[in-house]
């Protein structure tokens, strides 16, 4: 069993469940590719640190985080996935429409987890500016990809205990 949990305040150990035999998919917005791509990479390598294997990762690419839903719930429909990880990035200032695609993908990623039963983890982040949002995907406050990863490994352990 891996113990490897880190950040998002690793409170134990005891959440970890047995990674080896869990699959994941990874859904990545091609909007903002450039930080896309990082939140993918602190995601994939947090998921192999905790004993995941590589190739019970699957990913996938939508044209923008609005698409997230439908993929997350094309992917969470299928049996032998355990848990989907949507990856995007909506930047406030350079979008008009942001309080649309935001409210649209939290409501679409919440109802196909709860549809499904599965972690389907929100990994999207909603900065002003692209520098805020770099500096969350592996810049200077961290990886939020790591984090929503640690998320879906932290969920499976509970719904394990339960
Ligand atoms: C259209 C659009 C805009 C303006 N900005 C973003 C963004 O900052 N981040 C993002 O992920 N997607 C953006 N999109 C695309 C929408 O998510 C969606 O792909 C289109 O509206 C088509 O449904």
């Amino acid at each position: 069993m891996a113990t490897k949990l880190k950040n998002l305040s690793d409170h134990s150990s005891k959440n970890v469940a047995d990674m080896a035999k869990k699959k994941f998919a990874v859904i990545v917005s091609e909007w903002n590719e450039e930080v896309t791509e990082s939140l993918y990479s602190g995601a994939y390598e947090t998921l192999i640190q905790n004993g995941v294997k590589k190739e019970h990762i699957v990913k996938h690419y939508v044209p923008g985080s609005f698409e997230l839903s439908l993929a997350a719930q094309w992917l969470a429909s299928q049996k032998h996935i355990d848990a989907v990880i949507c990856l995007g990035c909506v930047i406030q200032g350079e979008t008009k429409h942001f309080d649309f695609i935001c409210d649209a993908v939290a409501h679409g990623i919440t109802n196909v987890s709860l549809k499904y039963n599965k972690p389907v983890i929100f990994g999207v982040l909603t900065p002003n500016t692209q520098q805020q949002a770099l500096d969350r995907a592996g810049g200077k406050h961290g990886n939020k990809g790591d984090e929503a990863a640690i998320t879906a490994i932290k969920m499976l352990g509970l719904a394990e205990q339960l």
